[in-house]
């Protein structure tokens, strides 16, 4: 059997998916939306050797164990799903900064469930792909899709999947990622987000933001209203960090950089430029904002973040065959 290789995009959550009902399937406690993006993104190929173990690449180099040991338990559940024992070569090429909060185990659960769905010839359909990417990475669900996507949280392995709701064709909607640490976070989200359910007293009241959240988000997608998407967007965002800065103990992803550009933004938009901000599990921002107001927007963060690194990012396509 050759390589085969797929592409996945990464996607930024406009409603966040933070907390699991379910830590073994993966089943979230709400349903969540987001917004694949064009510039980050991860190539996987694998194939079946000759040998006693699995042998994980990232990035050209033997991966790090936890890393490896995470795509290892992936291949197992894949193998007993398809009644095999052989070893896999998997090779991965990450095009996102790992661990900083830029959703690279989202492209990258994707990337391998694709990838993996061709070598052993399952042949699923993107529905069941998007239910296998799950067991991988929450949000990997998510990344099997383009444009805007939502994630039924579902109540069993079977009614927990992702579909496209809109492919943000000609949306005049654009990002920009604002990255200040390409180091890995602290605190795993998987981590965050179990203290977060166990112990913030709010947790009881985020499945019912979410649910207004995504009912109003559903509506500004379909009028095609930016300023709504992006300020139900940060809002949303700022509601699930609230989680995190009231668990017991506290604990944050944020730093000061994070708090300025927060600010920023909102001068930005006081002077009427388009621009809010979501975050994810660390300190990095990515900006909404709009065709026309992008190139403004963007030098503006050049200049007054200069520590920091700004991609231009677009809406992207889902998961692709490439070998
Ligand atoms: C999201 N995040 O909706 C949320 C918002 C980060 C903040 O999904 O434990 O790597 O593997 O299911 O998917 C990142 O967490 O967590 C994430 P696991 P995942 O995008």
């Amino acid at each position: 059997m050759n390589n085969t290789q797929t592409t996945a995009h990464t996607n930024i959550a406009l409603i966040k998916y933070w907390g699991k009902k379910d830590s073994q399937l993966r089943l979230p406690y709400n349903d969540s939306l987001s917004l694949t993006l064009d510039g980050y993104y991860t190539t996987t190929s694998t194939k079946f050797i000759d040998q006693a173990d699995d042998q994980i690449w990232l990035n050209q180099k033997p991966a790090p164990l936890a890393f490896a040991t995470r795509v290892q338990h992936f291949l197992d559940y894949v193998r007993q799903l398809n009644h095999s024992k052989q070893a896999i070569l998997v090779q991965t090429d990450n095009h996102v900064p790992t661990a900083a909060g830029l959703a690279s185990s989202a492209s990258g659960f994707a990337a391998l469930a694709g990838s993996l769905n061709y070598l052993f010839q399952m042949h699923l359909d993107l529905k069941t792909l998007s239910i296998l990417a799950r067991h991988g990475s929450g949000s990997a669900t998510r990344s099997i899709f383009g444009g805007f996507v939502r994630w039924y949280h579902g109540h069993d392995d079977q009614s927990s999947f992702a579909e496209e709701i809109d492919g943000a064709d000609q949306m005049p909607l654009r990002i920009i990622s604002v990255v200040f640490s390409d180091q890995p976070k602290k605190i795993s989200s998987t981590k965050g987000m179990q203290q977060a359910v166990s112990t913030s007293p709010f947790y009881r009241t985020w499945p019912t933001t979410v649910q207004q959240d995504l009912t109003a988000m559903l509506q500004a997608i379909k009028q095609r209203d930016l300023e709504q998407i992006g300020l139900i967007a940060q809002n949303n965002a700022l509601a699930m960090h609230a989680l995190n800065w009231t668990a017991r103990p506290a604990f944050s992803y944020f730093t000061m950089d994070t708090i300025h550009l927060l600010t920023s933004l909102n001068e930005l938009r006081q002077k009427g430029y388009l621009a809010y901000a979501t975050i994810d599990a660390g300190p990095n921002v990515k900006v909404l904002t709009s065709t026309s107001d992008a190139a403004f927007v963007q030098q503006y963060l050049y200049q007054n973040y200069p520590q920091a690194t700004t991609t231009f990012l677009k809406p992207g396509p889902g998961i692709k065959k490439t070998v």
